[in-house]
Formats: structure tokens, C-alpha cells, sequence
């Protein structure tokens, strides 16, 4: 891969490569358990995790919150002349970031990439500069684009949403943003392209037609999704549940909410999900939980890897960290048969007091090495076969006689009744909770 910002300002200066180093190294700069080119099962670790940065946390987000002015300030943007320059420095920073980092993908939005113009002719007339910017880019580098979005939930006319504002001139103008963001998207050969409903939802029901409103949402999505596939999009639609936050309420609550909604509207041949564990843990699920339902519905897509904090009840997007958490992530995802058009998304932002360049690749390197053990030990837990094994047993009594015949819908339920066992044992076999704890704690601390 060739290292892009030769020829350009370089803005990470004093940072090369990112190499592994192994897990006794004490280099902050360096891998210890992400080795690319490592073979773990069939595939190399590259192949399994497909990394992606996500562009507007790490190269837009400035540190700003509700109670505080910005902290990052970023040379791509202060060394600018004019607007337009500040976003095509910025592409030159991210790309000089992607290589160093070695990741193999990034996603945007639209207004991460180029700045909305006075009109929506003008805005995609900045997406479609910066567009063939990016591609001239991803060619000289191999990067690759996993999915490409739109920001539905910036501007203030999307304050009372987007394809469910209840003007259908908001959703217009949501259409127009969707449809250029969807050429850009096939444009640079983006392997997904996302839904994210920020605003498609309510703060108060008061005001409010829901179901109205939820078949806008499905009219809308069908549209473009029909725009896409008629435009040569052969990627995966996919919608990225969340509970809440910015709306007290949205319609893409978590997997199982949205894979109800896709089968009502006839939308899951084309549409699958993409996980994001904080978003997981605000509807108060185990991100593990999302996946496996995921996995179990047929729509696993792809996953915003980030963390929550368990104390508070917003989506503070840090990055990964927790080997249990991953594990048990990559133990979902190589049993759904691991990534296809889909990867991991660094959907995560370094906190407002980590001011130096170095901390963003410190933030992704701790994410990388987090599922790179993750993979490894799960992969061991798959190849010893003893989680399986017990689950296969503890299911052993339909897989076979009565119990196969109740399975596969071949008993009626009188007969079913009939077939109730006697005795006080029924029932009584243990779960062994504590013993398949203690071995998953074998497994992730002997990752190696
Ligand atoms: C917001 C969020 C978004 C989506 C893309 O919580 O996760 O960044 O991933 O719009
Ligand atoms: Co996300």
C-alpha cells in the first residue's frame, strides 16, 4: 500500500507505520495483537475484522459538547483557505491516517466528505468534487469504502425528521440528500450504504401520527433502495438500529424492532442490519444479544464497533476496549459466518482532553487489538468445540424421536400434551451458567 501523503502536507507527522509488535511490547505506537497477516481458521485477520475509520468522529468531530467549545483544533482545517480547501485537506489527512493506521476501509456521509451548498444542486455538486478527490485517493492506496451514509439529522429543517417529517418537503429534500449520497456511494464502490434514522422518530406523541409516519419511512426506503439497485448498487442496505437519542424515541429501536418492520414492508431481501454496541446497550441489550438475534433473523450485516458507559445512559461512542465483550462479538459473527459485504466500523470518537495527534491512533490500535484477541479466542472456542458441544446437548432431546417429530411439526398438540413425563426431576438438569463463565475466562486470558 503505497504511503499516501507523500507529496502532501503530512499531518501526522512523526508517526509511521503501525506495526505489531507483539503483546510484550511497550510501544503505544504499535499492535500487540492485531497482526494483519496472520492466519486465524481460513482466513487472515484482515480478511476476518475488515476495519473501517469512521470519518467524521475521527477527522470532523472537534470535541465539542453540550457545555463546552471545541478542543481539537485540526491542521487540516486552521492551514485552509478557503471552506472547500478545509475539506479536501481533510481527505488528505484521513487518507495519510488509513495508511499509516493500515486499515483497509473508511465510511462517511455525505457532509463529512464535502459541506452542503445553498441549494441541493449545489450541495451535490460539492459531494460529487470531493467524490472524485476520494476515488483518485482509494486508488493510489488500495482504502476501500465499507458504506457511505447521509447526515438526515444535522441541519435544523430535520429537526422534526427526515423521511417522517410531516412536511413533505423535508422529505424531498432527505430524498435528494439520500440520492446523491447513494451515487457517491456506487461511485467509489462502497460495499454497503446505511440508514441511520437519527431523527425518524418522535419526542412526544402528542404531536404525532406514528403510523403515518412509519409507512413514510418504508415508502422512502423502498424508494431508494429501488434508485440503487436501478443505478448499479450491488452492495447491502442496511439500517442501523437505535433506540433513542436524538429523538426520545426512534423507530429503529434495536434488531429485532427493525426486522419486524422490514418484513412487514417487504424490505428484508435487500436490507440487513448494522450493530452498534452502544446503540445495543441503550435499548437495554448485550451486544451480543443484537448479533445473535441478528444472526438468528437472517439480517447480520455489519457492526459500529464502540462502547458505552455502563453509568450513564448515553451513547458516549468510545472505542472498544473490553476482550470479553469482543469475544464474545466475534464468537457471534464467526458462527453467522463472519463478515461478507460488512466490517468493523470504529463508530467512536477520542474523549475532548486527548489533544494530541498520537491519541487517535492510540484509540484505534486498543480497538483493533481488542478484536484481534477477540478473534483469536473465539476462534479457539470454536475449534475446541465445547461450547457447542454442551449447547448441542443440552438440545439433544429433539433430535430425535418425540422430541424431532414436535420439531419438525409433525405432532399435534393433544399429542404433545399426552407425552408429559411423570416424576419431580423433569426439568431439573443444571444450566452450568458458572462453568461455561469460568471457561470463557480460560479462553480469553490465554489469548496469545
Ligand atoms: C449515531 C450513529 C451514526 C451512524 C451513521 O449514533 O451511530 O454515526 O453510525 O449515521
Ligand atoms: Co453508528
Amino acid at each position: 500500500m503505497a504511503e499516501y501523503f507523500v507529496g502532501h502536507k503530512e499531518y501526522f507527522p512523526g508517526i509511521g507505520k503501525i506495526r505489531c509488535e507483539g503483546p510484550k511490547s511497550d510501544n503505544p505506537l504499535a499492535f500487540k495483537f492485531y497482526n494483519p497477516d496472520r492466519k486465524v481458521g481460513q482466513k487472515t485477520m484482515r480478511e476476518h475484522l475488515r476495519f473501517a475509520v469512521a470519518y467524521w468522529h475521527s477527522f470532523g468531530a472537534d470535541g465539542t459538547d453540550p457545555f463546552g467549545a471545541a478542543t481539537h483544533i485540526h491542521p487540516w482545517t486552521s492551514d485552509a483557505r478557503n471552506p472547500m480547501e478545509a475539506y479536501e485537506h481533510k481527505l488528505d489527512a484521513a487518507f495519510e491516517f488509513f495508511t499509516k493506521l493500515g486499515v483497509d476501509f473508511y465510511c462517511f456521509h455525505d457532509r463529512d466528505l464535502a459541506p452542503e451548498g445553498q441549494t441541493p444542486i449545489e450541495s451535490e455538486r460539492n459531494l460529487a468534487h470531493m467524490v472524485s478527490l476520494a476515488h483518485e485517493r482509494q486508488k493510489a492506496t488500495g482504502v476501500r469504502l465499507l458504506w457511505g451514509t447521509a447526515n438526515l439529522f444535522s441541519h435544523p429543517r430535520y429537526m422534526n425528521g427526515a423521511a417522517t417529517n410531516p412536511e413533505f418537503g423535508v422529505v424531498a429534500h432527505a430524498a435528494a440528500q439520500v440520492k446523491a449520497a447513494i451515487d457517491a456511494t456506487i461511485e467509489l464502490g462502497g460495499q454497503g450504504y446505511v440508514f441511520w434514522g437519527g431523527r425518524e422518530g418522535y419526542m412526544s406523541l402528542l404531536n404525532t401520527n406514528l403510523k403515518r409516519e412509519k409507512d413514510h419511512l418504508a415508502r422512502f426506503l423502498t424508494m431508494a433502495r429501488d434508485y440503487g439497485r436501478a443505478h448499479g448498487f450491488k452492495g447491502t442496505f442496511y439500517i442501523e438500529p437505535k433506540p433513542m437519542e436524538p429523538m426520545k424515541h426512534q423507530y429503529d429501536f434495536d434488531v429485532e424492532t427493525v426486522a419486524g418492520f422490514l418484513r412487514a414492508y417487504g424490505l428484508d431481501k435487500d436490507f440487513r442490519v448494522n450493530i452498534e454496541a452502544n446503540h445495543a446497550e441503550l435499548a437495554g441489550h448485550d451486544f451480543q444479544h443484537e448479533l445473535e438475534t441478528a444472526a438468528a433473523l437472517g439480517i447480520f450485516g455489519s457492526v459500529d464497533a464502540n462502547r458505552g458507559d455502563p453509568r450513564n445512559g448515553w451513547d458516549t461512542d468510545q472505542f472498544p476496549i473490553n476482550v470479553y465483550d469482543t469475544t464474545l462479538a466475534m464468537l457471534a459473527i464467526l458462527r453467522a459466518g463472519g463478515f461478507t459485504t460488512g466490517g468493523l466500523n470504529f463508530d467512536a470518537k477520542i474523549r475532548r482532553n486527548s489533544v494530541d495527534p498520537a491519541d487517535l491512533f492510540e484509540a484505534h490500535i486498543g480497538g483493533m487489538d481488542a478484536f484481534a484477541a477477540g478473534l483469536l479466542a473465539a476462534q479457539r472456542i470454536i475449534e475446541d468445540g465445547k461450547f457447542d458441544a454442551f449447547v448441542s446437548q443440552r438440545y439433544s432431546s429433539f433430535d430425535t424421536g418425540d422430541g424431532k417429530r414436535f420439531e419438525d411439526g409433525r405432532m399435534k398438540f393433544e399429542e404433545l400434551a399426552a407425552l408429559a413425563p411423570a416424576g419431580p426431576d423433569v426439568g431439573r438438569t443444571s444450566g452450568k451458567q458458572e462453568r461455561l463463565e469460568n471457561l470463557i475466562m480460560q479462553y480469553v486470558l490465554g489469548v496469545e
